[in-house]
């Protein structure tokens, strides 16, 4: 192992934010590798980040073939090589004076420490609320099906052991929601129970520069991860938002009854 913390970023078009990020994270951290998994940004991503000319800065292109935010941050833990790694989002919404105060949970034996909202409200009311209720939603599931929750389980923000969470991620690759966005749930439902799990609370921010990627497509896949019930209500949410449910999933044509 070589250093200590991998921050792991997800981007797609963050030309307005991935030079500033990956500044504020060295002024801070010294020490911390940064490693951006783009998607395949049109824009001009890369030559920030070149110019930057900083070697414990990656900036990884992901097959276009296969993309996914999920899969993106995924593949990143995977090809950490520190102790831990952590994922953030690009646009200055996980404060980066928060990372320091994960790394020292890690530090003090945890196999993986989320970040946790003190609010959602920067998001608005109204998503602010619906994120609430998404995330009852998905501890009931979880409750259900005898798996490990957090709180805050639907956080951008959180790190883990790199010895831990890579068998995990290689073991089950396929079965992960790799185009979904809830990655932290997502690798809770392959973790063992008896891991150890702490927090930090953290102020969520707004989006700092650039445009936003949500998509009705995300608490489609989001319900998704959530077994046979969850499926059924991915499946509402779809026909309430107009989205081809089929087109998203087609294996699952088969094998359900449209509705
Ligand atoms: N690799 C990859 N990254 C993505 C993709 N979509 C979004 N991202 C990144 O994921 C992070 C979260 O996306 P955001 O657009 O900020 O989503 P959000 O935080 O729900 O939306 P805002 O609150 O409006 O910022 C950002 O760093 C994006 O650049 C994708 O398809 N692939
Ligand atoms: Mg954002």
């Amino acid at each position: 192992m070589t250093g200590t913390c991998t921050i792991v970023i997800p981007t797609y078009n963050e030309e307005r934010n991935i030079a500033n990020i990956a500044r504020a994270i060295r002024e801070a951290y010294p020490d911390y590798r940064i490693l951006f998994m783009d998607d395949n940004s049109t824009d001009r991503s890369r030559q920030e980040v070149e110019a930057l000319n900083d070697p414990l800065v990656t900036f990884y292109v992901r097959d276009p073939d296969a993309r996914g935010l999920g899969a993106s941050v995924l593949q990143g833990f995977a090809l950490a090589q520190t102790d831990y790694a952590m994922c953030m989002d690009c646009d200055f919404q996980h404060p980066v004076s928060a990372l320091g105060g994960l790394v020292a949970e890690m530090d003090k034996g945890a196999d993986i420490c989320v970040g946790q909202r003190n609010s959602r409200m920067s998001m608005g009311f109204k998503r602010a609320m619906g994120s609430e209720v998404v995330e009852a939603f998905c501890k009931v599931q979880f409750w259900v099906h005898g798996k490990q929750t957090t709180k805050d389980m639907m956080s951008g923000l959180f790190a883990l052991r790199c010895d831990v969470f890579r068998p995990i991620i290689e073991n089950n690759w396929d079965q992960f929601e790799l185009r979904g966005w809830k990655v932290l749930m997502d690798l809770l439902k392959f973790a063992d129970r008896r891991m150890s799990v702490s927090y930090y609370r953290y102020d969520f921010g707004t989006r700092a520069e650039g445009e936003s990627h949500l998509n009705p497509k995300v608490p489609i896949m989001t319900f998704h991860q959530l077994w046979g019930f969850g499926k059924w209500c991915a499946r509402v949410v779809a026909k309430i938002y107009g989205v081809d449910y089929y087109e998203m999933y087609p294996a699952e044509r088969r094998r359900c009854s449209p509705m």
